[in-house]
């Protein structure tokens, strides 16, 4: 039987659904312009006033915000509400220029934890559960946001943060988790230490693992099911709009439910920034609907994914959006051809391999070279020079044949490529040095 954390919101009907967003918009709006001078002045030069916001329809008329705004209002510039309302900040990891802080009130933590304990409601979690959340507590959002969640939905929840990965499992093992919050790369890397350690499916009480904060292919994800026992469900969402829980999977498993009475998605051309029709592809563009310290209008989130009205037999209405590619800022362009991290990932999960790989970009003599180190599996390591040339040579057409592009692979020993404990870093561009 499907589990509601919300039901009321999660199942509307689209009538009722648009009605509560487009009074949560026009409230919010007015927030915006009463409160965020920033924000304002983007609106007065695009000749747009508050009495041109009629309706959520008239959305098309205000101006997008970009990440180069958060930084450019950076610390409080865009801030709605004062300092002393605030009760929280987190921050972005973001490596290039100020980070973006973001700000909530206690009503902005008490919405975006609802979202977590919706996401692991549709996991199966309830206060019988038991909930170990290994993404990274601090300025990190992924930590907080799965942990108030897990307290929202009444689970014992075990707050180890991410690293020290034995110990991890010996929670996991010792505490009877049953539900595993973090990172899909640091879930696999916890799958493979298992394994190592003699511990299978049958062994751990683990039955879903809520993964998110990085793109993962569905190869990935069959791997990481496989290893653990568990079903493992995609979970979504960014620091500048609240968190985890901006959208996430249920039991159908197939793309994430928005939570749109809070966040109103748009998908828009990245050049163009004409919107798109439902179904295209494009970036993702949000706008908070009631957010209070930190609200966004048609914020760029540089996510490229689909958005889908089809009917969910979760009985959830909420739409959903398709896994994301990866960000745009992720797309290497590699002689002219647009290449997402996840492609290469999807050829080598397909050939046997673990997600366990390194991309490195550069440019020799005006060119663009494209190498791929991936590393074999234990099962697969040989010294046979003949076996490891057609295995090379299997992985170079495959990724011929998905990005249309050669790329130089290099097989490499188990175990030499740096295993992740948060977000993976999976490419090395050296063009940018
Ligand atoms: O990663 C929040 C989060 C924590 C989400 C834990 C899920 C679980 P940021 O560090 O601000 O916030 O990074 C946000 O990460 O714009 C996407 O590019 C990417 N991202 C997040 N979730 C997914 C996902 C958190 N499920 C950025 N699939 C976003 C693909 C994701 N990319």
């Amino acid at each position: 039987m499907e589990r509601y954390f919300q039901k009321e919101m999660e199942c509307a009907d689209r009538e009722t659904m648009r009605s509560i967003q487009n009074e949560k918009f026009l409230k919010q709006v007015k927030h915006v312009w009463d409160n965020v001078p920033y924000y304002r002045k983007k609106m007065e030069d695009k000749g747009v006033t508050l009495d041109d916001i009629k309706s959520i329809d008239d959305i098309s008329k205000l101006p997008f915000l970009s990440k180069a705004d958060l930084r450019d209002a950076y610390p409080y510039g865009l801030l709605g509400t004062p300092l002393k309302d605030c009760v929280r900040i987190h921050s972005t990891s973001g490596t290039t220029g100020k980070r973006v802080v973001a700000f909530y009130t206690q009503n902005d933590v008490d919405m975006w934890e609802e979202c977590c304990a919706r996401a692991i409601t549709a996991a199966g979690g309830t206060d019988e559960d038991v909930c170990q959340v290994s993404y990274g507590y601090g300025l990190f959002t992924g930590g907080a946001g799965l942990h108030g969640g897990s307290h929202k939905v009444g689970c014992l929840t075990i707050p180890t943060s991410s690293g020290n990965t034995d110990r991890q499992i010996m929670f996991l093992n010792d505490l009877q988790a049953t539900i595993l919050c973090c990172t899909p790369s640091y879930a696999a890397y916890l799958g493979e230490r298992m394994k190592e350690m003699g511990l299978g499916p049958d062994d751990i009480p683990l039955k879903a693992g809520i993964f998110g904060a990085e793109a993962w292919s569905e190869e990935m994800r069959q791997d990481i099911q496989n290893t653990m026992g568990i079903k493992a469900y995609d979970i979504y969402g960014l620091t500048e709009l609240s968190g985890p829980g901006v959208s996430f999977e249920c039991s159908e498993q197939s793309g994430m439910h928005i939570n749109e009475d809070h966040f109103y998605a748009e998908i828009i051309d990245p050049d163009t920034e004409e919107v798109l029709p439902l179904g295209s592809e494009g970036e993702l563009v949000f706008t908070s609907l009631d957010k209070e310290a930190f609200p966004l209008l048609r914020y760029r989130t540089r996510d490229i994914c689909c958005l889908s009205r089809e009917k969910c037999s979760c009985g959830r209405t909420l739409v959903k959006m398709m896994k994301p590619k990866g960000r745009s800022d992720d797309m290497l362009i590699i002689r002219g051809v647009n290449v997402f991290p996840s492609q290469i990932e999807a050829v080598l999960l397909n050939q046997g391999y673990a997600a366990n790989y390194q991309i490195i970009v550069d440019r020799v003599n005006n060119t663009d070279t494209l190498d791929v180190h991936v590393e074999m599996t234990p099962e697969m390591f040989t010294d046979n020079l003949g076996e490891i040339d057609r295995r090379q040579k299997a992985l170079v057409d495959g990724m011929k044949s998905m990005l249309g592009i050669k790329a130089k692979v290099t097989l490499v020993a188990p175990k030499s490529i740096t295993r992740s404990e948060g977000k993976a870093v999976r490419v090395i561009d050296n063009r940018k040095i």
